[in-house]
């Protein structure tokens, strides 16, 4: 997938806790009615079948949007859901592996944590690459270490895959992370927990669309 087949700007990530006791599906609901354009379910803590029970909920309402829905590493729950994409980190299964498994048009996400997998074989067979984390955040601590904006600036430097920026992004930040070259970022907290998640999704959407001008 080339850059241009990449058009997704604010990516909901989604995390039960985070929603602080809400509805995750009404929250994105929100979410997407304040510019968020792709949305991962991430899911710790339920067993397959719950995950996919979940997934599908959640994928009903997303298709009413025309919202692409990525699921966080389980790839029988994608496959399940008819998802339009996975997401995998170094850990999981390998984007090589899940593209000879998996037909051509889905899409493949891969997060990476050092530089040298920027320009690994996994890297090559995603579709894009997570930027994990731009900043250390409480919502995902088993992180190697924080990119910040030179990372970001690096990564971009050595290859032109689309590149999601993820952890501790927030309308504060949002345009210098994009104007550091990523193409998209990807949030939790901010939206999830946020007291008006349309909003929240909105204010960082306009931040997006100030750096791309
Ligand atoms: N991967 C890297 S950081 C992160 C994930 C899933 C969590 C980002 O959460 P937040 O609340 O947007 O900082
Ligand atoms: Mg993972």
């Amino acid at each position: 997938m080339r850059q241009q087949e990449f058009p997704y700007r604010l990516y909901l990530v989604t995390d039960e806790k985070a929603c602080l006791g809400r509805d995750l599906i009404k929250i994105t609901e929100a979410a997407v009615k304040g510019g968020v354009d792709l949305v991962q379910l991430r899911e710790k803590d339920l067993d397959e079948k719950g995950f996919i029970e979940k997934a599908l909920r959640l994928k009903q309402m997303l298709d009413r949007y025309h919202v692409p829905l990525i699921i966080n590493d389980n790839l029988n729950v994608a496959k399940a859901c008819h998802a339009a994409g996975i997401h995998v980190g170094n850990s999981d299964r390998s984007p090589v592996e899940i593209r000879r498994e998996w037909p051509e048009h889905h899409v493949i996400g891969y997060s990476i944590e050092e530089e040298s997998q920027a320009t690994s074989a996994a890297a090559h067979h995603a579709d894009y690459l997570g930027i994990s984390p731009v900043y250390a955040t409480p919502t995902k601590t088993d992180t190697i270490t924080e990119w910040g904006l030179d990372g970001v600036r690096k990564i971009r430097s050595l290859c032109s895959k689309p590149l999601v920026a993820i952890g501790g992004i927030k309308s504060d930040n949002a345009f210098a992370i994009m104007s550091a070259g990523a193409d998209c970022l990807a949030v939790v907290s901010a939206i999830c927990s946020a007291p008006d998640p349309a909003r929240a999704a909105e204010t960082i959407r306009m931040e997006i669309e100030r750096a791309l001008k």
